[in-house]
């Protein structure tokens, strides 16, 4: 077993954000990561990520508790519940895996994730994620731009837009046997999107690697758009010219848009979208257009009506 897939923690590795890194925490993060280094080949949920560059954000909202951040989930593969993932998805083997970047491409490649985790430097990058349900959360996740994982199969001039495929598995998700979604949950962007500095492929959160019910081994963070953009357990990445159609698309298409930008103008036909519920505060609090990071984004849709496109 390499050096790399069993990281062990020393306190320099640890960033000293207080915040999350507590001492009790601490002390469960040692126990399991001198356990699991008697496991073969295991890269697991909760292990400690070494060699993170740290945030350069200058978030100055509080982070959503780990303990939130892992047990109310949306991810439909395991249950329709807001409980259901982090309870169902310990089903989920997440070694070994592989991601394929496909179609409009001049160079084809199949990622083994090992592989590619050393492709770019690890960052943290403290994100808001509001989800279409009107819940948001401040979660610190760890990836590198997903543009840096683009740019290695070289796109060629007919991909216009890209679509993520998560795994399709009915043995180990078990919310697969219904057919609440139409499997694999499929999202996509615009390549002007996806190769955003902000769009992140994600592989940690909280300084560890993702729990299952987060997305595990590896997931998209798209933080102005509604949270079910962020496909989890991504199997592939497919260039293609015309605009792809999500699942979330097919199963609600006057409720569920290609574009969902969080816009607080917008109303989903069912309930308002004006306010948001941070998890574990009482009061709703005003959604921001595009989530807060409109100065970033707000570029990329220069002439679009997003009421129409929304
Ligand atoms: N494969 C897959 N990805 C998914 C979902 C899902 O059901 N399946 N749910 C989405 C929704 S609606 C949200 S709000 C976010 C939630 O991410 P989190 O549980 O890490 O907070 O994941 C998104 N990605
Ligand atoms: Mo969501």
């Amino acid at each position: 077993m390499t050096a790399h897939k069993t990281p062990r923690i020393q306190a320099s590795d640890i960033t000293p954000r207080e915040l999350f890194y507590d001492r009790r925490r601490f002390m469960q993060l040692a126990a399991s990561a001198s356990l699991t280094a008697l496991l073969p080949n295991a890269v697991l949920a909760g292990e400690p990520l070494v060699n993170v560059k740290k945030s350069t954000d200058n978030l100055r909202d509080e982070l959503t508790p780990y303990k939130d951040v892992t047990s109310y989930n949306n991810f439909y593969e395991f249950g329709t519940g807001k409980e259901d993932p982090a309870q169902n998805a310990g089903s989920l083997k997440t070694r070994p895996w592989t991601i394929t970047l496909e179609g409009e491409v001049n160079k084809p490649k199949t990622f083994d994730i090992d592989e590619l985790l050393k492709l770019a430097p690890l960052e943290e990058r403290i994100y808001h994620l509001r989800c279409v349900e009107a819940w948001s959360m401040v979660i610190p996740w760890i990836g590198f731009p997903l543009a840096e994982l683009i740019k290695h199969v070289d796109p060629n001039s007919k991909a216009k837009f890209v679509e993520f495929i998560s795994l399709h598995h009915p043995e180990q998700m078990s919310g697969q046997k219904s057919s609440v979604l139409n499997w694999p949950y499929r999202e996509g962007l615009r390549l002007d999107e996806a190769m955003h500095p902000l769009t992140l492929l994600t592989v940690g959160l909280y300084g560890e690697v993702l729990p299952n019910q987060n997305g595990a081994p590896i997931r998209i963070v798209i933080p102005w758009k509604y949270g079910f953009k962020s496909a989890k357990s991504i199997v592939k990445i497919r260039l293609v010219e015309k605009q792809p159609i999500s699942s979330w698309m097919e199963a609600g298409p006057n409720e569920y848009g290609f574009y969902a930008n969080v816009n607080p103008e917008v109303d989903h036909p069912r309930w308002s979208q004006a306010k948001e519920r941070r998890l574990g505060d009482f009061l709703k609090r005003p959604t921001l257009p595009f989530n807060g990071y409109g100065e970033q984004v707000a570029q990329l849709y220069a002439g679009i009506d997003l009421s129409k496109n929304f």
